[in-house]
């Protein structure tokens, strides 16, 4: 029996080094130290044996159990680290490879020449105010001097959420809304850059566009104000070198009311396709003020006076770039979007 024991541990230690995988291991363990064991079957022989011999052969076994048990607990070991090892070696980082890029974003032209406009008047001095672009025809029309059936109305159709509610067509309401909070306090000194809408659809216009109006009210504020303010802005967007004129116009909320044209961004003047050949591009409105608008934003109009300006930001963003479908700015096609 003890040559059997030896027998069965040279034959173990022989096939350990051949096994490469856990569950092998654990079928080897199995055959030789399980209930139906090669050892234990062979201990059941022990029973036949004088007490003398069965203690000697009872502690051989023990022990070679023991020595087996240890064994295959390292082999194991070693199977699982040499499986680690492979593992690591298929997945290894080549941490000299160029690293992915990682794509950043880039703002709109639109949020380009809006801030850029802002930084011009707030430099000024003029503080950004907001308001709702969904209004009410007394904000919108009413209170800037477009009643109910003004021919003005035409030019500024809307959308309609119920007969009294609209979505915005300027922004002029935000500096009614102003006004009303702030009367008779001087000076109101505000712009209003925002969302607008009207009902247009072209290559110039588009039902949904930007705007950033201006206001200027205090004592003695005068029509040379309004030119020099919007003489500035128009150097600072466009150029140093760039030459204003004002034509007379009209807007139910100004009187007198004027328009303003730069000498052409493309041609400095001498006449080319986008002026049509007259050295000028129109690019904003203003004027001073309506007494009656003054007196529904809760102002005297015998006390103050102001002035007001409309600029289109599409319209100045396309001429800065040289744009020539207002359509691009909405369509989100990145290779247009990259360029700026
Ligand atoms: C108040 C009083 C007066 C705002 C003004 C314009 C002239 C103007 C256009 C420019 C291009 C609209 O975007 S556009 O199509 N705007 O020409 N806007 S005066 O006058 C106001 C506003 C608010 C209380």
């Amino acid at each position: 029996m003890l040559d059997k024991l030896k027998e069965i541990e040279q034959n173990a230690r022989k096939a350990l080094h051949q096994i490469s995988d856990v569950d092998e291991l654990n079928d080897f363990k199995v055959k030789l130290l399980g209930r139906k064991g090669e050892i234990t079957l062979l201990l059941r022989g022990l029973k036949e044996l004088s007490a003398e011999q069965r203690a000697e052969v009872g502690k051989v076994a023990n022990q070679l159990k023991g020595d087996l048990e240890n064994l295959i607990t390292s082999r194991a070991e070693e199977i699982k680290q040499r499986e680690l090892d492979l593992r690591l070696a298929k997945e290894a980082i080549d941490v000299t490879l160029p690293g992915q890029p990682i794509l950043s974003g880039g703002k709109h032209p639109l949020s380009l020449v809006l801030e850029e406009m802002i930084d011009i008047f707030t430099g000024m001095g003029f503080a950004v105010a907001e308001g709702p672009e969904v209004e009410t025809d007394y904000y919108n029309f009413e209170a800037l001097n477009i009643p109910k059936n003004h021919p003005a109305r035409d030019m500024q159709d809307s959308f309609y959420i119920s007969e009294e509610v609209l979505l915005r067509t300027h922004t002029s309401p935000v500096q009614v809304r102003t006004m009303e909070k702030l009367a008779p306090q001087v000076p109101v000194k505000i712009i209003v850059p925002g969302r607008v809408y009207r009902k247009d659809d072209d290559a110039t216009h588009s039902p949904m566009f930007n705007q950033i109006e201006g206001l200027l009210i205090d004592r003695n504020v005068t029509f040379a104000n309004l030119k020099g303010t919007l003489m500035l802005f128009a150097q600072r967007i466009f150029g140093e070198d760039v030459r204003v004129r004002y034509r007379p116009s009209f807007f139910p909320f100004t009187e007198p009311s004027a328009e303003m044209d730069v000498s052409c961004v493309m041609c400095k003047g001498s006449g080319c396709r986008v002026c049509s050949n007259t050295g000028w591009l129109e690019v904003l409105g203003g004027g001073m003020v309506h007494p009656r608008v003054l007196e529904h934003g809760g102002y005297n109009p015998e006390e103050v006076t102001g002035f007001a300006f409309g600029i289109g930001i599409e319209r100045i963003t396309m001429l800065k770039y040289g744009i020539n479908d207002l359509r691009l700015f909405f369509g989100n096609d990145k290779r247009f979007l990259k360029q700026f």
